[in-house]
C-alpha cells in the first residue's frame, strides 16, 4: 500500500495511474503538477475536480508522463475564482491558473504576455486575501517560447515585468520576503502557443525565505538581464501541517549574476549542484539545525537539449549518490546560455526538524 497519510507529497505518478486512483484517494489530493508530451493526455485529468496543472513537456528518462501529487489533511475545500482552480485544507492552499495570451491585446507599453502575467498574479493575490492564506510558499511558472523576442523584449523579460507589477500593486515585497519559484519555457512545435500556466502554494504561517551566498539575489540582478528583476528567492522553508517542507527554486549555473560554463553541460550541472548545496547550508543555518542534505531532496531537472540527458544524469548521481531521486523533462531555460535548471523539494516531519527524534 502507498503511504498517503503522513506526507503532503511523496508521489510521482503517471497521468494514467493518477486517473485510475479511487475516489477516496482523489478526495485527499490538494492538487498536482503534471507534465506530458501529449496535450490530449494533459486534457484528460481536467474534469476530475482536482486542481491539476498540465504542461506540455516531454519526459526524458521514461516514456510515461509524470504527475507530482500533493495531499492535504482532513477535509478539503475546493473552489474556482476567476481563472484559478484551487483546493485547501487548514494549512495549505494549492492553486492553478492557465491564461491564454490571446485574451489580451498589445497596449502602448504592455505586451499580451506581460498583461496575462500581471492578471494571473493579481488573481492569485486577490484569492489569497479572501481565503486568508497570506503567505506564498512557491510558484511554478511555465511560459510558451520563453526565449523568443517580441515587442522588442525577450518573452521572459515581459513575464518579469508583469510579475513584478502585480507584486507592487498588491503592496507585496519585491525583495527579501519573496516566494521560491521556477520559470521554464515550452514550445509546442507548432503555431499554437500554449497558455501561460502557473501553479502556486500558499499558507498561513510565515515562511523563511532563503538566499544563496554564492549568488546575487535574483531580485537584484543588474539591468542587463532585463528592465525588471525576477521576483523569487532561492528557497523557502515552510511549515505544512506536521511537516516542514523546503522548496528549492529552479537553480542553474549562475554565480554572482553571471552564467558560468556556457557550453559545458557537465560543468553547468556541477555548478548548479554547488548552488543547491549552498542553499541547503543556508537553510540549515537559518533553521538552526542540520536537517537538509542533497540525499534528502527530490529533484526535477529541466534539460534544454535531450541529447545531454546521460551526461547530466551521471553528474547528478555523482553529486548525490545512489539514493538520487530525479525526474528529467525537456524544457527551455530562461537564459539562452543555460543548458539546464534543477529544482528540488525536501519534506521532513516536524519532530525530526526540531531534533526530537533522530
Ligand atoms: C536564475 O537563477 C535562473 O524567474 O521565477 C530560476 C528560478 C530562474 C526562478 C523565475 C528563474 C526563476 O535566475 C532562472
Amino acid at each position: 500500500m502507498r503511504d498517503t497519510v503522513s506526507l503532503p507529497h511523496g508521489e510521482n505518478l503517471s497521468i494514467a495511474a493518477f486517473l485510475k486512483q479511487p475516489v477516496q484517494w482523489k478526495d485527499s489530493v490538494l492538487g498536482a503538477l503534471c507534465f506530458s508530451a501529449s496535450a490530449l493526455e494533459c486534457r484528460m485529468q481536467a474534469d476530475m475536480g482536482v486542481p491539476c496543472m498540465c504542461v506540455p513537456m516531454p519526459r526524458l528518462d521514461n516514456t510515461e508522463s509524470i504527475c507530482e501529487v500533493w495531499h492535504g489533511s482532513g477535509e478539503l475545500t475546493q473552489g474556482q475564482c476567476g481563472d484559478i482552480h484551487y483546493r485547501h485544507d487548514e494549512d495549505v492552499l494549492f492553486g492553478v491558473i492557465a491564461l491564454p495570451e490571446t485574451l489580451f491585446e498589445a497596449g502602448a507599453d504592455e505586451t499580451p504576455l506581460q498583461q496575462a502575467t500581471e492578471s494571473a498574479y493579481r488573481q492569485v493575490f486577490a484569492l489569497l486575501d479572501t481565503q486568508h492564506f497570506p503567505y506564498l510558499f512557491r510558484f511554478w511558472n511555465y511560459i510558451a517560447d520563453i526565449n523568443t523576442h517580441s515587442f522588442g523584449l525577450e518573452r521572459y523579460q515581459q513575464f518579469n515585468r508583469g510579475r513584478q507589477d502585480a507584486f507592487l500593486v498588491h503592496g507585496r515585497d519585491v525583495v527579501g520576503n519573496v516566494p521560491a519559484a521556477c520559470a521554464l519555457g515550452f514550445g509546442l512545435g507548432s503555431s499554437t502557443q500554449g497558455p501561460l500556466t502557473i501553479a502556486f502554494m500558499a499558507g498561513r504561517v510565515v515562511p523563511l525565505s532563503i538566499e544563496n551566498p554564492r549568488q546575487i539575489s535574483a531580485c537584484q540582478y543588474p539591468p542587463q538581464y532585463g528592465p525588471r528583476s525576477p521576483t523569487f528567492s532561492r528557497a523557502s522553508l515552510v511549515r505544512m501541517g506536521q511537516n516542514e517542507v523546503l522548496f528549492v527554486s529552479g537553480t542553474a549555473s549562475i554565480v554572482g549574476h553571471a552564467t558560468l560554463h556556457a557550453n559545458d553541460v557537465v560543468a553547468q550541472t556541477r555548478e548548479a549542484m554547488n548552488n543547491i548545496k549552498a542553499v541547503l547550508a543556508e537553510a540549515n543555518r537559518q533553521a538552526g539545525k542540520p536537517g537538509f542534505d542533497l540525499a534528502s531532496l527530490s529533484y526535477r531537472v529541466y534539460v534544454r537539449h535531450p541529447a545531454d540527458l546521460e551526461l547530466i544524469r551521471e553528474e547528478l548521481a555523482h553529486c548525490v549518490g545512489d539514493s538520487l531521486k530525479a525526474v528529467y523533462l525537456q524544457a527551455d531555460v530562461c537564459r539562452q546560455d543555460l543548458l539546464l535548471e534543477i529544482e528540488a523539494t525536501a519534506i521532513h516531519p516536524l519532530a525530526y526538524m526540531s531534533g526530537e527524534i533522530n
